[in-house]
């Protein structure tokens, strides 16, 4: 299969200088695309230099602002499908998603899934180093995510996803509402909701190494207000019935 990884990034000059050789090395052979935010810590050069160095590997999207996750993969997902790929990849900068586990994940989507989560929460999926803080705010929102939406998935936060080529292609991507962090329940709730086979590959999330993590008060909030809006559509959908 070939595979696309999508890397966005917002001041992550500490770690793609060594994540992107390490993503070129795999054995599925990607193309990495870096979306860079106009981060203010050079990653955006950084990237530029590294498309130089790894010609036609490494492409980047610079985007002119700090204009949200969700919308980064979205850039990143017109641009993949400009080529000939069949599995699309989206992942953290900071090592939280370890290359490691991405040849599991493209071999899921080759067994007939549809959408691989790199999953912290099906057995033998671990978060050791989150603090008890992180780890009852990731808890908290992936159980209210999960009952609120009745989705399948253990882990429907994860930004770590192989989305097979026709999934984009199919889903209306310009009806999602959501620019940030929440834009990952919302495109859960869609692939569950189109009847796509979603699986999850067993992964050990850990903590970033170097950097802050971008994810703010308001992010929360927007996620809450996500869930609830979704949750009225369900109801909607469903009364309708
Ligand atoms: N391009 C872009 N990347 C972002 C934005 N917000 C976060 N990121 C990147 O998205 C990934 C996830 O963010 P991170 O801070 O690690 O979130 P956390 O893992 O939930 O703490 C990282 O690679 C960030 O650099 C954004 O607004 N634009
Ligand atoms: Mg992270």
């Amino acid at each position: 299969m070939k595979t696309i990884l999508i890397v966005p990034t917002y001041n992550e000059y500490d770690s793609i200088g060594e994540l992107v050789p390490m993503l070129l090395a795999l054995p599925v052979e990607p193309v990495v695309i870096v979306v860079d935010d106009n981060s203010t810590d050079g990653t955006g050069e950084l990237a530029d230099t590294l498309s130089d160095n790894f010609r036609g590997r490494v492409l980047v999207i610079h985007r002119p602002a700090k204009l949200g996750l969700g919308t980064a993969y979205l850039a990143g997902f017109a641009r993949a499908l400009d080529e000939q790929v069949d599995a699309i990849v989206t992942m953290d900068a900071d090592f939280s998603h370890h290359p490691r586990y991405i040849p599991a994940m493209v071999d899921m989507l080759n067994a007939g899934y549809d959408l691989v989560i790199g999953s912290r929460y099906v057995p033998g999926g671990a978060t050791p180093d989150f603090p008890l803080s992180r780890r009852m705010l990731s808890w908290c929102a992936n159980t209210f995510a999960r009952t609120m939406l009745g989705l399948q998935a253990r882990d429907t936060t994860a930004g770590f996803r192989c989305y097979r080529r026709s999934v984009l292609e199919s889903l209306p991507l310009d009806t999602i509402f959501s620019s940030g962090y929440s834009f990952l329940v919302e495109m859960l709730f869609m692939v569950q909701r189109a009847g796509y086979r979603v699986g999850e590959v067993p992964i050990t999330f850990e903590d970033r190494k170097q950097g802050q993590s971008k994810i703010s008060q308001q992010e929360i909030l927007k996620a809450i207000y996500t869930v609830m809006r979704l949750a009225i559509l369900r109801l909607s959908l469903w009364l309708r019935r």
